[in-house]
């Protein structure tokens, strides 16, 4: 292979980086913006609704939370990749395959990047889909219910980082590998890195109906880090690119060694030749090992089947299809504006931002002006593609919104500023600064064709003082601007769960008219349902015994239960009978290994206890549900495992 970028070192930036929180340790450099109008455009009065629905990565909680804007108040958090005790996901036996991965169980992942389904490159609100950047998966949640419906494993990637984004009609999510691995997996040196490595990008297909996810292709690219990746959109519809780092393809001491390249790569990829390649039966078919986790909400219970095939596609393969784009220095994020003309590489190490040019890309292919290969993959000049640079914006540019007026807006976590600026002409409008060390910046629908540019939030990566203590652990930071007028106005500090990375936001008008409320108890197809009071009852098979069981304000039916053993594998299989709006119930029984259930109205879950001690043992609802909610409670009677006491249960006798 032929690397064509020459290598020039930038220690000093590479300096600045470790300096990289510019922490003063005071807060008050901002307290003249906090003037009397900025309280008022945060207030949301008691009893009335936020404009925006925002849904912030919870990073290494693995969770999703959601929040209001502009008032910043936390409404939920979605459990995706953990176990979440709260409403028992991840340990009901419905839930538990929702996490199952070619590693077996896995509670937890780092979700960096939520993204919202789209129709015409417009926000529609169906779905959101988040990334699991750890073992690397992608998760589809449902915007009527909130809940996790589908979580699909990405083989052959690690750090799944350059994820999860979506094409301008949702056709695809795309995932993109972090680090290169061997491929397939396999017991080599890690000297042997350098060409033996690979980059796998997945383009996952979304069924336009139903939401439903599939592999379709990867494509095999050169052993880089693929750290970030967005859409075409408009003129670019086709095209997905993502920003690389590491072209010194280095596996040990990556702060020098992947800072060696003065210039890395975005890849431009066009996706649409790619899927025609593959539709004609190009690519080749290759054994793997990959779970797909699919949540019913007819039966309230997920499945977990292991796929075993996966088609790859090597670029050089596809002539036309993937070119690299010269790129100032390990490029983090990659914006695409809404007009689909302007791809943005904000390059961490570097001073200035890079912005590519669509056209002049497409004018470059069409003459063949190339300047060598990496790969065999054709590398474009920078002169050639390049639209301009912003010019000393900040340092240690990250991310890129956009508010649909024509503006973007820049993230530098090194001088800890937002920066406006205009993305035909490329000044700086305003700089406002961030508290502290900001990473990325959400606009509602900012990385869509059709942005609503009212507010800005910055997500930081450092709290240090600005909320009262709470020992050496801190909450994240966000902060809200106001983008409405030529100057940003900072609004609002809140503090954020987990570590947000990305942020998606959407009108609470598209979300809230749509959002369940109840499941139908006649819909509800659980086959351990029990739809009314007389077919509670008890089954025993051997060890294993099941308890049917009904739950309505405020009792439990059955309440009382003999003839359980030490020894036994008890399975509850609850029904809520309730059908009224915010009335679930919960359930938990005294020493189980597990969590508690929150059963939401129409809902069926099931918990497992197996009993140690031989005893009487209470079990007790969880979620003050009425004013009679203490005394929603029950007992089991657990024998000797020797014991021949036959099941039996009643309610009121
Ligand atoms: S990241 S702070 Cu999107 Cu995981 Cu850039
Ligand atoms: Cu049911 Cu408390």
């Amino acid at each position: 292979m032929k690397l064509t970028i020459k290598s020039l070192p930038s220690l000093v930036l590479i300096a600045v980086m470790f300096t990289a929180c510019n922490s003063s340790g005071t807060s008050n450099g901002n307290r003249g913006a906090l003037a009397s109008t900025a309280a008022e455009k945060v207030y949301v009065a008691p009893g009335e609704h936020d404009e925006y629905y925002a849904f912030f990565s919870g990073g290494y909680s693995g969770n999703l939370t959601v929040y209001g804007l502009p008032s910043g108040r936390m409404f939920k958090e979605i459990p995706v990749f953990s176990q979440f005790p709260t409403n028992g996901y991840g340990y009901s036996e419905e839930t538990k395959p929702m996490l199952n991965t070619s590693h077996g169980f896995v509670p937890w992942d780092d979700l960096h990047h939520p993204d919202i389904s789209q129709t015409n490159g417009k926000l529609d609100g169906r779905w959101i889909f988040v990334n699991g950047n750890n073992t690397p998966r992608i998760a589809r949640i449902d915007l009527k219910t909130f809940e996790t419906e589908e979580i699909i494993e990405v083989p052959n990637s690690a750090g799944n980082h350059s994820s999860s984004f979506i094409t301008e009609n949702t056709e695809y999510v795309v995932a993109g590998t972090r680090f290169s691995v061997p491929v397939p997996q396999q017991d080599i040196s890690i000297k042997e890195y350098k060409g033996h490595f690979k980059g796998a990008l997945s383009f996952i297909s979304v069924e336009p109906e139903t939401g439903r996810m599939n592999m379709k292709f990867q494509v095999m690219m050169p052993g880089f880090n693929y750290d970030l990746s967005h859409p075409g959109r408009g003129k670019s519809h086709g095209w997905f690119f993502f920003t690389t780092y590491n072209t010194e393809e280095a596996s040990t001491l990556l702060e020098v060694n992947a800072s060696q390249n003065d210039k890395d790569f975005i890849a431009a990829i066009n996706w649409k030749k790619i899927e025609e390649y593959v539709n004609n039966g190009g690519g080749t078919k290759m054994p793997a090992n990959y779970a797909h986790n699919v949540y019913e909400h007819a039966t309230h219970g997920a499945k977990s089947t292991m796929l075993k095939e996966v088609l790859t596609v090597d670029p050089t393969e596809v002539p036309g299809a993937v070119f690299f784009l010269p790129t100032p220095k390990s490029p983090h994020g990659c914006d695409v504006d809404p007009t689909g003309e302007y791809i943005i590489g904000n390059g961490k190490l570097s001073a200035d931002l890079t912005v590519h040019s669509f056209d002049k890309m497409i004018a470059a292919i069409e003459a063949k002006k190339f300047d060598g290969e990496a790969y065999g993959i054709p590398v474009l000049k920078f002169e050639d593609v390049l639209a301009g640079q912003v010019k000393s914006g900040g340092l240690g540019p990250l991310h890129t919104e956009f508010d649909g007026k024509g503006n973007a807006y820049t993230t530098f976590f090194i001088s800890s500023e937002l920066v406006k600026w205009n993305v035909e002409t490329r000044e700086v409008i305003d700089r406002q600064p961030n508290y502290y060390s900001v990473g990325h910046v959400m606009i509602p629908g900012g990385n869509s064709a059709a942005p609503f540019g009212k507010y800005a939030v910055a997500m930081n990566k450092i709290t240090k003082d600005r909320y009262l203590p709470t020992g050496p652990e801190l909450e994240h930071s966000a902060q809200l601007f106001d983008i409405s007028g030529d100057k940003m106005e900072l609004l609002l500090d809140f503090p954020t769960h987990g570590e947000p990375h990305y942020a998606a936001g959407i009108p609470a008008e598209i979300l809230a008219p749509k959002s369940q409320k109840i499941y139908r108890l006649e819909d509800n197809k659980h086959p351990f349902a029990v739809l009314n009071g007389e077919d509670t009852r008890i089954e025993r098979n051997g060890n294993e015994v099941h308890v049917y069981m009904s739950m309505i304000r405020s009792h439990f039916t059955p309440d009382n239960i003999e003839g359980i053993k030490v020894g036994d594998k008890v399975y509850f299989h609850i029904t809520n009978h309730e059908q009224d709006f915010d009335v679930p119930h919960g359930f938990a029984m005294i020493g189980a290994n597990n969590a508690e259930l929150l059963i939401m109205p129409g809902q069926t879950k099931t918990l497992v206890w197996e009993p140690k001690q031989v005893g009487v043992w209470p079990f007790y609802c969880t979620d003050f549900c009425s004013a009679l909610h203490q005394e929603m409670q029950g007992y089991v009677r657990v024998s000797p495992a020797n014991s021949n006491i036959e099941p039996s249960w009643s309610l009121g006798e």
